[in-house]
């Protein structure tokens, strides 16, 4: 067995698997024969330090890039499968997070009658996302699918992919959530709640083997796969994502640094690269990056489904 067999057979699948594996096909069949679905996966994993988890380890994540991401597929006519980390930012309701949403809203007192409103100038804000959300309602074109663990996630992007196998070219994934490279492995793991009285815990954590060799070669062999590389240090951002192109033959990286990621990402294809970027006016009007990475990655996998690339 390789590597990457090894550590799936000692991940434990999360509940109610079947159920989820069963939704994900039924979705993919239900679409119609001419719908692109994009699979997007969004936030970070977390790794458990206990069986009985009371301590685990995760990351910044937020899943901006993710759940905007979405929306702007949606947008492009795709159906999503959405697999997201339970809690972080999901498609339309990102837009009403925290106090946001209460400060849209007035009571209103007409007659002694009380009722609730939108704000003035809220109603413009709020009228395209109700609208384009009910029509993903109406059409079925968004499926979401949650995880908690690094394990969760495994075994959903897993199933997710092998089920968009039959669509072929027509499947586009792409893997934007934050996911571990380190884990605690199953059998190092306490039982039970770590112990202060017992000193100071060493934990050793040891490397998650790359699933995106066997997903491009094996789960999905036709679709149209899009890696993202986070770097914090610019000098190492391209050299890593020709690298990560190189051992893994998919077709793309969207290469971003930590702290400038909302508003450049760098495309890196095996020979060439280029950058995708907000300039102030943009950023000044709330345009979001990945409307762009979205609009023209559209156009790159419709060049890729007529054989043009
Ligand atoms: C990304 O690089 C995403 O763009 C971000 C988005 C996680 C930075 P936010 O959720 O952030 O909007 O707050 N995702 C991939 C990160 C990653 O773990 N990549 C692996 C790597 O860099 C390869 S798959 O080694």
């Amino acid at each position: 067995m390789s590597g990457w067999e090894v550590f799936y057979e000692s991940l434990t699948p999360p509940d109610g698997f079947e159920e989820t594996k069963r939704k994900l096909q039924e979705f993919c069949q239900r679409q119609s024969p001419q719908t692109k679905i994009v699979l997007v996966t969004s936030g970070g994993t977390t790794i458990p330090l206990e069986h009985n988890t009371v301590r685990f380890v995760d990351n910044f994540s937020a899943g901006t890039r993710g759940s905007a991401s979405a929306e702007y597929f949606l947008g492009a006519g795709y159906a999503v499968i959405f697999v997201f980390r339970q809690k972080s930012l999901e498609p339309f309701s990102r837009h009403f997070m925290g106090q946001k949403f209460l400060n849209m809203l007035e009571m209103v007192d007409e007659n002694e009658c009380l009722s609730i409103k939108v704000k003035g100038s809220n109603v413009e804000l709020l009228r395209p996302i109700l609208h384009q959300y009910q029509e993903v309602e109406r059409s079925g074109r968004l499926l979401q699918v949650p995880f908690t663990t690094l394990s969760d996630y495994m075994w959903l992007l897993r199933a997710a992919s092998e089920s968009l196998s039959s669509i072929g070219s027509r499947a586009m994934l792409y893997l934007a959530a934050a996911v571990s490279d380190f884990y605690v492995p199953m059998d190092k793991m306490p039982t039970h709640k770590m112990q202060s009285d017992a000193g100071p815990p060493t934990i050793s954590l040891q490397l998650v083997p790359k699933v995106l060799k066997p997903l491009v070669n094996m789960w999905v062999p036709n679709a149209y796969v899009v890696s993202f590389k986070l770097e914090t240090d610019t000098a190492l951002l391209i050299k890593k994502s020709r690298e990560a192109l190189k051992k893994y033959n998919h077709k793309l990286v969207i290469a971003n640094i930590l702290q400038t990621r909302k508003f450049r990402v760098v495309f890196v294809f095996p020979d060439t690269d280029y950058e995708v970027t907000l300039n102030d006016q943009e950023i000044a009007d709330n345009i979001e990056i990945e409307s762009k990475i979205v609009d023209d990655l559209a156009k790159k996998h419709d060049n890729y489904i007529s054989g043009m690339v």
